[in-house]
Formats: C-alpha cells, sequence, structure tokens
C-alpha cells in the first residue's frame, strides 16, 4: 500500500512504452450541466473512438475521476451550477500536471477574457461555443497526440537502452520517494547492488556483443524474478544492477538476494554455439534511519567490495 502514491513505481517502463504504443484507447471526461450540450460532445468524441464519462457537474465530475483512474482528457463547459469550469480546472490542476490529463474548455459566454482565464488556470485549450465540430476533434486529437509522446519521453527518461530496466536516473528519482514512504510507516528497506563477476574477462573472451548479451539476459532474468512485485529494479551502469526492497529489512532481503544469486548462477547464455553461465555478487545494506540515500548505496557498495573479496558469487550485508 506504500507504493500506491507513486503512479509510477509498479509500472514497468518497458510495459508502459508497450500501452501507450499499443492504441489504447483514450478515455474522456465531459462535464456539462445541459444534457443536450452534453450530448453532442459525447457524439463528437464516440465518432472519434474514444472511451467517454459524462458528469452534469463539478462535483460529479471529481467522482469520476475517482471512479475512473485512466481519464486523460476533460472537456468541460463554464457556466455549471455547482462549482464553475474554471474553478474545476484549477482544482483539477492542483491533482494532476498537463502531461497526466489534459483539460479543454468551452463555454458560450460572450466574456473575450474567459479563454485566457481557463489557460491561466491550466487548462490546455479552450473554445467559444459555437464551435466548429471538426475545430474540436482536431483540439482533442492534437491533446492526446500531446499526452502520449509527453509518455513516451517519460519513458525513454526513464529507461535504460540495452536492458529496458529502468535506468539510474529513475533509480534516483523515485529510491528516495520510497524509502521515505516506508520510513513514514516506521518500516525499514533495504538496497541491494548486484555485479556480474569477472565480466570483463567475459568481454575480453568473447567480445562486447555477446557482454551485451550476456547483460540482457541477466536483466531479463531479474525482471522475471521482480515481475509484479514492488521492488525497484534498475541498472546503474555497465554490469551493476540496484534493487530497492521496500518494507524489507536487511535479513529478509539478504535471503532474497542469495536466491537471486543462486538463480543466476543457473541461468545459461548462448554464445554462438557454446553455453556461458555467470555469476554475481551482491551487496545488501539495510535502510532504517533518514540517512541520504546515496550513503545507503554506498553502504552497499562496500559490502559489494566484500563479497567479491571473499571469492565472488555470494551475497553480504
Ligand atoms: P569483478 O568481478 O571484480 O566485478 O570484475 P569485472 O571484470 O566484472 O569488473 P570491472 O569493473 O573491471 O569490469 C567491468 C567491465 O564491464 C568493463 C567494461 O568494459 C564492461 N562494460 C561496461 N558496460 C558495458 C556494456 O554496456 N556492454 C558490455 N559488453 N560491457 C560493458
Ligand atoms: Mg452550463
Ligand atoms: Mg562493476
Ligand atoms: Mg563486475
Amino acid at each position: 500500500y506504500v507504493l500506491k502514491d507513486n503512479e509510477f513505481a509498479l509500472d514497468n517502463v518497458v510495459a508502459s512504452v508497450r500501452r501507450v504504443l499499443s492504441n489504447r484507447k483514450t478515455r474522456v471526461l465531459v462535464v456539462d450541466d445541459v444534457a443536450s450540450a452534453r450530448q453532442v460532445l459525447v457524439g463528437l468524441l464516440e465518432a472519434q473512438q474514444y472511451m467517454v464519462v459524462e458528469a452534469a457537474s463539478g462535483l460529479e465530475a471529481f467522482a469520476a475521476l475517482e471512479a475512473y483512474d485512466d481519464i486523460e482528457v476533460v472537456v468541460t463547459d463554464h457556466q455549471m451550477p455547482d462549482i464553475s469550469g474554471y474553478e474545476l480546472t484549477r482544482r483539477i490542476r492542483r491533482r494532476f500536471g498537463s502531461d497526466r490529463l489534459r483539460i479543454i474548455g468551452v463555454s458560450s459566454s460572450s466574456d473575450r477574457m474567459l479563454s485566457a482565464s481557463f489557460l491561466k488556470a491550466g487548462a490546455s485549450d479552450f473554445l467559444y461555443r459555437p464551435f466548429v465540430a471538426e475545430e474540436l476533434q482536431c483540439r482533442i486529437a492534437n491533446n492526446v497526440e500531446t499526452l502520449i509522446q509527453l509518455k513516451q519521453l517519460r519513458a525513454a527518461a526513464a529507461c535504460d537502452y540495452l536492458t529496458g530496466l529502468y535506468n539510474r536516473r529513475y533509480f534516483y528519482d523515485l529510491g528516495p520517494k520510497l524509502v521515505n514512504d516506508c520510513l513514514r510507516h516506521k518500516a525499514a528497506s533495504a538496497v541491494a547492488i548486484l555485479d556480474i563477476d569477472h565480466f570483463k574477462r567475459l568481454n575480453d573472451t568473447y567480445g562486447h556483443e555477446i557482454g551485451d548479451e550476456v547483460l540482457k539476459a541477466v536483466a531479463g532474468r531479474l525482471a522475471a524474478i521482480f515481475e509484479g512485485s514492488d521492488r525497484l529494479l534498475s541498472r546503474l551502469g555497465g554490469e551493476e544492477f540496484a534493487i530497492l526492497f521496500p518494507m524489507m529489512d536487511s535479513i529478509a532481503a539478504t535471503k532474497l538476494c542469495d536466491e537471486i544469486r543462486s538463480d543466476i548462477s543457473r541461468l545459461k547464455v548462448m554464445a554462438d554455439d557454446e553455453e556461458l553461465s555467470v555469476t554475481v555478487s551482491i551487496g545488501v545494506a539495510e535502510i532504517s534511519d533518514h540517512e541520504t540515500f546515496d550513503n545507503y548505496l554506498n553502504a552497499a557498495d562496500q559490502f559489494l567490495y566484500m563479497a567479491k573479496h571473499k571469492g565472488r558469487n555470494q551475497v553480504y550485508s
């Protein structure tokens, strides 16, 4: 439950890119107190293959946003009995950034300043009624397109190109937040650094391309092990990976890491017609205090050094 606050914690970057690319239908919320006006908007949106949810007031709009966590566009009228579309826009923006939700205002008001007010409040777009149907459709399509591009950029920025795992940047971005969530609940976390043994030798013997294949195989195995869990897995760089175990002390994490170590030692990677195997060393540190995230990673790194020193293919904590 700790991780629920972080929208992307459970999300594998690769999976989210796939979702973006898979033409999943966008869900649009239409807010208007007048049923006939709502119907016009719904008709235009459904003609564009969007999934549409309706709300007859600002309060209904909030309820809809609670009920559906995948609404990505809100088209809202301005004049409504409970709260205005302008106020609704302001309040939605406090919770959802424009990289997550697009808001388009529509109004038959004669106030020519209304458009600017909406945009200042965080609306992505605004149209005066009566609007040209095709213009509304184009503006919505443009907003959906922008959202998709933002998601692709965000996923690419968090992703390691070779392995498809989260990268160092993402690990250092989300890791401290997860750790603090745990500390707020008075729970420890653990962090592990995993390093492939004698990887340079493998590169020197078989070449970098085979080295890359081994990296991908190890990353794929780790991703499979942690799929659907609340652990944060990333490639820090080179042949080093970091794993954050929220709500877990170092004893439990060490036990798990030893299973991972053993699992990877049984992995077979095909190189030309030879079967290669690799081993990994892992250092594990417990996070139970408010030191900097870097300090804990340094501690894990020192334990990793001990694991190497003691002969590799082992876990040290
Ligand atoms: P140890 O058991 O002590 O960890 O020895 P090691 O050889 O694994 O460690 P070292 O840090 O000396 O070597 C890491 C090597 O990883 C050096 C570098 O050429 C290689 N490397 C780093 N990034 C990549 C990559 O993306 N692809 C490939 N193929 N090799 C990489
Ligand atoms: Mg109205
Ligand atoms: Mg290394
Ligand atoms: Mg190494």
